[in-house]
């Protein structure tokens, strides 16, 4: 039997309820798992998707936060991947090597773990986390609102000692999402033209990314005005805000690309924009990646003919990255400059003011916010 530990978490009590800030009690590893000490965690909209009731697979009360960092504490039995004192990213998106979908090299959609994570409790069916005697869910397999919590060594992604904890959070999702979907799902060219929907967290790392490998003209849109300077300072060449636009906005975008762009990325979770992003992409070849999660019920639709004339639709998890193996890379890539996560980084709050981070990104106020144990 393991040990039992407090630890302060932010719990997910009922959907559109604010977060509580408790002690709860958490169970030591089991076989196979690790016991981390998160150090840092970002708040992404899928969060405040899941808190709002709009996530199919929500489930109360939960621990949320899945864009963490931290230290490796104790390892349960068995564990050799990982040492006690490592520095690692939890993965919601895990790396087991040897299920079909890894093995496949195909996806990034490991599906070792997918049917309980999903269920909000570990691998053995059970949650390591209770309150006042009664479990708590687990999210998205991380829980990083908490300050420790409990990963199986598949779902953590050892990174360098060096790296900042309250910048490398983000790696966590954000910003591989962002620019995994760039490189990894659209494999965009240099000289490609791109739009990106959507300039918050996620589109703004889209936007590093597709400057990075050297796209030509960079859009942005997105209907808040403030994010017309943050698309600049990532790469976006031209800005345009849906709602000042005179008549039709895809005719506009398929203007403003000579006959549409090559690439365009939803990253607002919006369906109607998910198809406006599908009919701006250029007859013949444009792809369009979905990124945005919809909630609960929305569905995507089209003409067939927009397919059928050659404009590809396909979505992205995680950026396409294999956990354990990109992740890494990524945090290097932002250790020697090669892309930028500072400025993105616009609050950093204490556990206790963490309802304050939801309130920012609903007023667009915020790009990220991160919280620091
Ligand atoms: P965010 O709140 O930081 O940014 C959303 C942006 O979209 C804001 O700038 C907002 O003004 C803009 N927007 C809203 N409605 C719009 C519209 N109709 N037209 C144009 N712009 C509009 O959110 P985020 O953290 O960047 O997340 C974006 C989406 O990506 C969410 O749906 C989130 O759940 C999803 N997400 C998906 C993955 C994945 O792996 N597929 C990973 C992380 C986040
Ligand atoms: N639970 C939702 C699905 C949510 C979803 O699509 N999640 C993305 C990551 S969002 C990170 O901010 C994802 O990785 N999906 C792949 C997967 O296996 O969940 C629902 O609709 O039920
Ligand atoms: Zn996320």
């Amino acid at each position: 039997m393991t040990k039992i530990r407090k630890t302060r978490a932010a719990v997910a009590f009922a959907a559109k309820e604010p977060l509580k800030v408790v002690e709860v009690d958490l169970q030591g590893p089991q076989a196979g798992e690790v016991l981390i000490e998160i150090m840092a965690t970002g708040i992404c909209h899928t969060d405040a998707y899941t808190l709002d009731g709009l996530d199919s697979e929500g489930l109360f009360p939960c621990i949320l936060g899945h864009e963490g960092a931290g230290i490796v504490r104790e390892l349960g039995e068995g564990v050799t991947s990982l040492k006690v004192g490592d520095h690692v990213i939890p993965l919601y998106t895990p790396e087991c090597r040897q299920c079909k979908s890894c093995l496949s090299g195909k996806t990034n959609l490991c599906t070792a773990i997918r049917a309980t994570q999903g269920k909000g409790v570990m691998p053995d069916g059970t949650s390591r986390f209770s309150f006042d005697g009664k479990p708590i869910y687990h999210y998205m397999g991380c829980s990083t609102f908490a300050n420790h919590t409990v990963l199986p060594e598949i779902a953590v992604a050892k990174i360098r000692d060096d790296a900042p904890f309250d910048k490398a959070c983000y790696i966590g999702c954000g910003v591989t999402t962002g620019v995994g979907a760039v490189t990894n799902s659209a494999k965009v060219e240099p000289g490609s033209n791109v739009i990106v929907f959507g300039l918050g967290g996620i589109g703004l790392n889209v936007l590093q990314a597709a400057r990075l490998v050297g796209a030509d003209k960079i859009i942005g849109v997105d209907i808040n005005d403030d994010k017309k300077e943050w698309g600049e300072r990532f790469g976006m060449t031209h800005f345009v805000n849906p709602k000042k636009v005179d008549g039709d906005l895809v005719a506009h975008l398929v203007d403003l690309t000579d006959g549409g762009a090559d690439y365009t990325f939803d990253c607002t979770g919006n369906t109607d924009v998910m198809r406006n992003a599908l009919e701006a992409c250029h007859r013949g070849w444009g792809v369009s990646v979905v990124i945005g999660v919809a909630e609960a019920g929305k569905e995507i639709s089209t003409r067939p003919f927009q397919l059928v004339t050659g404009r590809v639709w396909k979505g992205s998890a995680f950026g396409g990255a294999k956990g354990r193996t990109d992740v890494p890379k990524i945090v290097d890539w932002y250790m020697n400059g090669k892309i930028e996560i500072d400025p993105m980084i616009t609050h950093v709050l204490d556990l206790d003011q963490i309802n304050e981070a939801f309130d920012l990104m609903h007023s667009g106020e915020s790009i990220r916010s991160v919280v620091v144990y």
